[in-house]
């Protein structure tokens, strides 16, 4: 076995020249940097490798072309590997009865122990490597170095939305609070942030309705973002699916086209549930007069794009003469942007939004936008709807499942035990 050193302005250059020089079974045997950047001269990387002594000869290098770093990404999983198989057969090969007797043979232990240190150090290079490359791309936004071990959930979170000043700022929280011991694996890290996460996610919890008492829950929001399904849904839900059962009546204000009210008379025809249309806001209390037998009405409203002032003036009349209190949700599709997702709820924020429901869950993976809304209005979030199906795909929300899909994705399995 000999070793070789190579240098050069990068540790991937320095490998790429090892590459080169000694073929691809080269083993690193370390890298570090022997001269730092200046002024006016680069830094310097050295990198030891292992050949076997037939293997010293140069050799060419089996494509021509540039290799580029991600090459040499692979290369150090490809040491990764090599090591873990060292150290399989390290174990696998040291029977119990040979360990209990390392004692006796000490010529063996000695080679064993070696060999473990070696594995020991081969591992910590690596992982320095991966540091090197880390610090290279790492983003260090108002002075915020974000450690190695952090790479792999600020990524994540990245990719998932999640505005940028958020995340900076969820990041510094827990540079600053997370334990020190937990911060040396990167499993360890993303549990601690998906802890953080979810206890900044606020949830309105389904209630029951008291006895006697009367709920009105209005379902605002603009055009086609499922207002109507997501009635059709919680109307099924309310009456038939919870424990316990609510008298479930429903008012649609959306007059305006005549396959809006269609469609929810159709849905209450099949759940045999009463339904009022109402088209102009004086006779809202007379609809919910000939409601009186019910203790839940939902009330569907008209699209409306968060510009049009008109119609959500309108809206505003309907609220403002019913003689019960009225619950408006504003209904989001999950996969707007978040500036546009802000901008609604900013014009739409006049009516006293109560609560989110955010729907198309199934149709997006970027649930970190989901995320820095809710963060940023801090309005609690009380459904989401995750398909078309009724009256199935629709969850009662809760912060776990939200930050499983930011981090993960949306599985629909994971509603199962979510909803209930
Ligand atoms: N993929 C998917 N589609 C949905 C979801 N919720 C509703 N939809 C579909 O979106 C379309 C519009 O749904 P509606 O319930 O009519 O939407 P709306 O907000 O009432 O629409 P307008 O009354 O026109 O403003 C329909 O095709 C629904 O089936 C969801 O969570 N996922
Ligand atoms: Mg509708």
């Amino acid at each position: 076995m000999k070793f070789l050193t190579f240098s050069a302005e990068t540790p991937a250059a320095a490998l790429k020249q090892a590459q080169i020089e000694c073929g691809e079974d080269a083993l690193v045997v370390s890298t570090k940097q022997v001269k730092k950047k200046s002024l006016n001269a680069p830094a310097i990387y050295e990198v030891v490798v292992a050949v076997e002594d037939a293997k010293v000869a140069p050799k060419k290098p089996k494509k021509e072309k540039f290799q580029s770093s991600e090459d040499v990404l692979l290369n150090i999983s490809e040491a990764a590997k090599q090591i873990s198989q060292i150290a399989q057969v390290t174990e696998q090969s040291i029977p119990r009865r040979a360990k209990i007797s390392v004692e006796e043979k000490k010529g063996s232990s000695e080679d064993v122990g070696d060999i473990k240190k070696e594995i020991t150090k081969l591992a910590d290079k690596i992982k320095l490597i991966q540091e090197m490359f880390w610090e290279e791309k790492s983003p260090s936004r108002n002075h915020l170095a974000i450690p190695p071990e952090f790479a792999e959930i600020y990524k994540l979170a990245k990719t998932s939305g999640m505005g940028s000043d958020h995340l900076d700022n969820i990041m510094k929280l827990t540079l600053e609070h997370m334990p020190a011991k937990m911060r040396h694996s990167s499993e360890s890290v993303k549990r601690y942030f998906q802890v953080l996460l979810r206890k900044m996610v606020p949830v309105r919890h389904e209630r029951e309705v008291p006895r006697g008492a009367k709920k009105l829950i209005m379902f605002v929001g603009p055009t086609g973002v499922g207002k109507t399904t997501t009635i059709a849904k919680l109307a099924a839900r309310f009456s038939y699916i919870k424990d316990k059962r609510d008298k479930v009546g429903i008012i649609t204000l959306d007059t305006y086209r005549i396959g809006a009210v269609e469609q929810l008379f159709q849905y209450a025809k099949m759940m045999r549930l009463p339904i009022e249309d109402v088209v102009d806001p004086a006779d809202f209390n007379t609809a919910l007069r000939s409601l009186s037998h019910c203790n839940v009405i939902l009330i569907d409203t008209v699209g409306s794009s968060q510009y049009d002032k008109d119609k959500l003036a309108k809206l505003h009349q309907f609220i403002k003469n019913s003689e019960y209190e009225i619950d408006v949700n504003l209904v989001l599709s999950a996969g707007c942007k978040l500036e546009d997702l802000k901008e609604i709820y900013k014009n739409f924020s006049f009516l006293n939004i109560d609560t989110l429901v955010f729907t198309k869950f199934d149709e997006t993976k970027a649930f970190g936008t989901v995320f820095s809304l809710i963060y940023d209005i801090d309005r609690p979030v009380s459904y989401f709807s995750i398909g078309q199906e009724v009256p199935d795909d629709i969850v009662v929300a809760n912060s776990d499942f939200l930050v499983e899909c930011m981090l993960n994705g949306f599985r629909r399995k994971q509603d199962a035990n979510s909803s209930k």
